[in-house]
């Protein structure tokens, strides 16, 4: 890979040392590194201890088999206990557990003891309608506190949870009540989003009408108040079967290797992957990363996790790490901009949060609003920032800490996926100096690499792609049904070693700094250009607000560069399309280099993302290529392509 290629990245220079009072009381210190590099499976096995468990394992690891992983698999114990009743018994019953803040403005608070109860009603709950261990519950809800009191009912049975994001359409639902051969399906009538009642139980029955399927109870949770249609002898109100059911449960242990979820991500093919993670080793690195990474002091933090509990981040930050590490969390149904622009920064406010993980799509689109959104609101309770989802441009990254955290607070950037279960790659607040724009350095315990195409490592100041080379507690443990796709997809390209599907490039300090997916990195003329590097590169132009680069095919050159940009509304006022596309593409050049100059620039009213806020550059390559408009079922709205075609035009 051409070291040129990034050297728009590379020439980040600003350094933030962490401040020494917060290193005075971090959670984390350099000895983590140290014990990890002495006895990895030792410092693990540390890490598992911290857990409660029904019966102590005696081996850490059983890697006898790869790629097939086995963590303390002769222990046992119930991943909702840890989460639950063990901080009720050791005094911290009435530490709040959840603020929940519903769009509307009505609001909840649950703390440990009531969310313990709740929990054990529900696992007796879904024990009378037949669920037991290994059943598999799809959860199709929206943000309330009955997605978090749902999937711990059934990790407390041992069974196994499939959340389906609620953004997701019925075909969707079909597909992955099928492919797990759910037996349950939990849901709402509707949930509130964008200052409306959107329908949820209208999906489950289309799906369900359409699925082959052994599913014999729909629960539904009232929230919206929409009018449903229901199916006697199926369908059953949460509230009447809640009511009905006892709040003493005791919770069984079971093997640490028992699944305790599966969450379906999209691969190369069509075909979404059922991700499985298991119980022992997913809930230690979860727990222990959410301490370590967030500096978590449980008696006084108020953290927040923006993420969806559809996606990976909200299982590993939103339900298992803060719980099982009795944190104090705000969980907000809505989205950022209702009723109001500055709601999110309102809701920090009021809670007095004090630490915050987000993605870089968010913190992109707030610059994009501007400052004063934000900046009316006291914001002087946070005090670490997170990152997640896609690499963050130097720019974002700085803004963040400006302008969030008032030129402060620690950014942790983390790069993990729903894959790995829990954070891999990240700073330690407190212990590392930061720079914008690099994850960083592996977390301990966690060995990774960067490889050119045919395995060897890269060396320094050179970029390639990322592996993990030694297994890790948190890891998949396969693909649901399809043990050939794993094997397939993460372990035919470099063995034993874990093929992560990101370039990274390594620096002359050894720090990682993530390109993004393999997939997105372009050759024009023989030189690899990261998207990525190229995005950051437009970000920087005080005109561009987000910007979004695809590799199109071109007969000279192989692969041209293609920019789709959005511009700030104040700053670009003066400029046309045009202008800014030559201004731009001048930037660009002067930033990388000439082999980087876009071919053609689209300024553009909106970029095409999936729900979880990725952009999606296929769809982009074909509308720089001008092909029809593929799959565009994961768009948070198909009309932003029209909106790009039109603009273009
Ligand atoms: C947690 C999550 C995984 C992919 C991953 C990578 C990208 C995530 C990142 C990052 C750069 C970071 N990614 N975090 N890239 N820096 N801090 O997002 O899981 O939805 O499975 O996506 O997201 O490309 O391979 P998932």
């Amino acid at each position: 890979m051409s070291t040129t290629s990034i050297d728009s990245l590379l020439h980040e220079e600003r350094r933030f040392a962490p401040d020494p009072d917060f290193t005075a009381r971090a959670v984390a210190g350099p000895e983590l590194y140290a014990r990890a590099a002495d006895d990895r499976l030792g410092f693990w096995a540390d890490q598992a201890r911290e857990l409660h468990w029904h019966t102590p394992f005696t081996q850490t690891l059983d890697w006898s088999n790869p790629p097939f992983a086995r963590w303390f698999h002769d222990g046992e114990l119930n991943v909702a206990y840890n989460c639950l009743d063990r901080h009720v018994e050791a005094g911290n019953g009435d530490r709040v557990a959840i603020h929940w803040e519903g769009e509307p403005g009505d609001t909840r608070t649950i703390t440990y003891s009531e969310l313990t109860a709740e929990v054990k009603r529900a696992a007796n709950m879904l024990a009378g309608l037949g669920v037991g261990q290994g059943d598999r519950v799809a959860i199709y809800l929206p943000m309330i506190p009955e997605a978090v009191i749902s999937m711990l009912a059934v990790a407390r049975l041992g069974a196994i949870h499939s959340v389906i994001f609620g953004g997701f359409s019925a075909e969707s639902i079909r597909a992955r009540v099928e492919d797990a051969d759910a037996k349950l399906v939990i849901t709402a009538d509707g949930g509130w989003r964008k200052g409306k009642v959107f329908p949820l139980k209208h999906a489950v029955d289309a799906a369900l009408a359409a699925a082959e399927t052994d599913v014999t109870s729909v629960v539904v949770v009232r929230r919206g108040e929409n009018d449903v249609d229901w199916q006697h002898g199926r369908d059953v109100w949460w509230h009447e079967a809640m009511s009905e059911s006892s709040e003493e449960h005791e919770a069984q242990g079971f093997d640490a290797e028992n699944p305790l979820f599966i969450l379906y991500t999209s691969g190369t093919t069509g075909r979404p992957k059922g991700i499985l993670h298991t119980s022992g080793g997913y809930l230690t690195q979860a727990a222990f990363t959410h301490r370590s990474v967030f500096d978590l002091k449980p008696e006084t933090d108020i953290y927040w996790c923006t993420a969806d509990v559809g996606w990976v981040t909200g299982h590993s930050y939103m339900v298992y790490g803060p719980l099982a590490n009795g944190a104090t969390q705000v969980m907000y149904e809505g989205t950022p901009d209702t009723p109001h622009p500055g709601r999110w920064w309102e809701i920090i406010q009021k809670y007095g949060v004090t630490i915050f993980y987000t993605a870089p799509t968010a913190i992109r689109s707030f610059m994009k609003a501007g400052r004063e959104i934000p900046l009316a609101y006291d914001l002087s309770s946070l005090r670490v920032l997170g990152s997640v989802g896609e690499p963050i441009n130097p720019e974002a990254w700085v803004w963040y800490r400006e302008i969030i955290g008032g030129g402060k607070t620690p950014i942790v950037d983390t790069w993990w996926q729903t894959e790995t279960g829990a954070i891999m790659i990240s700073a330690l607040p407190g212990v590392t100096t930061t720079k914008p724009g690099s994850a960083q350095v592996p977390i301990p315990g966690i060995s990774i690499d960067v490889l050119d195409e045919d395995g060897t490592h890269v060396g320094m100041e050179a970029g390639g792609l990322l592996v993990v080379t030694e297994p890790w507690p948190s890891m998949l443990r396969g693909i649901w049904g399809d043990p050939e796709r794993f094997q397939e997809t993460y372990w035919s390209k470099f063995g034993t070693k874990y093929f992560a599907g990101d370039g990274a490039h390594l620096d002359a300090d050894g720090d990682v700094w993530l390109l993004g997916r393999v997939d997105d990195v372009m050759n024009v003329s023989g030189h690899r250009l990261s998207t990525m590097e190229i995005e950051s590169a437009l970000v920087s132009h005080p005109i561009v607000a987000e910007a979004a680069v695809v590799g199109a095919s071109d007969d000279t050159t192989g692969q041209a560069v293609v920019a789709f940009v959005i511009l700030r509304s104040k700053k670009a006022k003066s400029v046309s399309a045009t202008e800014a596309s030559q201004q731009l593409r001048a930037h660009v050049a002067e930033q990388i280099g000439a082999i980087a100059r876009p071919r053609e620039i689209f300024v553009v009213a909106e970029l095409p993302k999936t729900r979880s806020g990725k952009i999606m550059r296929r769809l982009l390559r074909d509308v720089a290529e001008g092909r029809e408009i593929g799959d565009t079922t994961t768009l948070t709205d198909s009309t932003v392509i029209t909106v790009i075609t039109d603009t273009m035009r």
